[in-house]
């Protein structure tokens, strides 16, 4: 059975990161494996306010060490919150040993969105993220992230298909091997742009729903991560349109509900309808 190692922080409350990745890649009948970087009480939307981290640098030092010397390897890691740049540090020392021969990595940098950074992130989080996106295989940022990666301007206007693709290739040019950008606006739609290995450009948009949801990005990227570790090969654009779809359905599955949006989108309702090869 692949194994894939999920390294972010638990968000105790608050679907996103760990939470999210579990039983989405757990439901393509991949392991998943985590590495905490940290534990909150809630995650750091300006919802909650006053939440609590504590730090797991220690834990993950001797979790690495323990692994090492029992040859623990993952057929894939999958990056997302890492919470300050030694923890990235860390990761990018250990990923020789953690990593198989062919393992995949999977880095969505998350320190931004609408423009902003979030709370505890600036420039030189972005510095340290970059040595990670230079060995990546799929690198998956935002658009806010994208244009604080490769130091283009940020547009609440929809950007051009020549500005995306301009953005796509500074990315690919970091070092990874294929580049999606996430939460691309085009129109009345949302959406998600790539710019695969193979130098082709791929797309997949869904109805746009004028709300702020938190954790779409991880409920997108750990669809992702699993469709792409399927024994049966998809297309580029077969996955891209399957996570587009999925982060759709579950934010009309979070609208058909009282819950506070805060809350993190109610992707549990969807999961079924998610088509797994294996
Ligand atoms: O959804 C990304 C994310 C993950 N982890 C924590 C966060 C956020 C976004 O705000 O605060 C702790």
């Amino acid at each position: 059975m692949k194994n894939i190692l999920v390294v972010q922080d638990i968000s105790c409350f608050g679907k996103c990161s760990t939470t999210v990745a579990l039983p989405i890649i757990s439901h393509f009948k991949l392991t998943a494996s985590i590495l905490p970087t940290a534990i909150l009480s809630t995650h750091t939307g300006p919802d909650f306010p006053g939440y609590v981290m504590t730090d797991l640098s220690q834990h993950m030092r001797a979790t690495i060490a323990h692994w090492k010397k029992l040859g623990l390897q993952f057929d894939a890691v999958y990056t997302g919150y890492l919470g300050n740049a030694s923890h990235i540090d860390l990761l990018i020392e250990a990923l020789p040993y953690l990593l198989k021969d062919q393992g995949l990595l999977f880095v969505d940098p998350v320190f931004a969105d609408q423009g902003e950074f979030y709370a505890g992130f600036d420039a030189s989080y972005v510095e340290a993220q970059s040595d990670l996106i230079a060995i990546s295989d799929y690198l998956l940022p935002n658009y806010t992230e994208a244009c604080l990666l490769t130091g283009q301007d940020f547009s609440h206007d929809d950007p051009s298909p020549l500005a995306i693709k301009s953005l796509l290739e500074s990315l690919q040019a970091m070092g990874t091997k294929n580049a999606i950008v996430t939460g691309i606006h085009r129109g009345q739609e949302i959406g998600a742009v790539m710019l695969g290995q193979d130098q082709k450009v791929y797309q997949s948009f869904a109805p746009y729903v004028d709300q702020m949801f938190s954790g779409t990005g991880d409920v997108f990227a750990s669809v992702f991560v699993g469709e792409c570790m399927q024994e049966k090969i998809l297309s580029a654009q077969a996955v891209l349109d399957q996570s587009v779809t999925f982060v759709y359905q579950a934010i009309q599955a979070t609208l058909s509900d009282s819950d506070p949006i805060n809350y993190g989108i109610h992707f549990e309702h969807v999961l079924n309808g998610l088509s797994s090869s294996q």
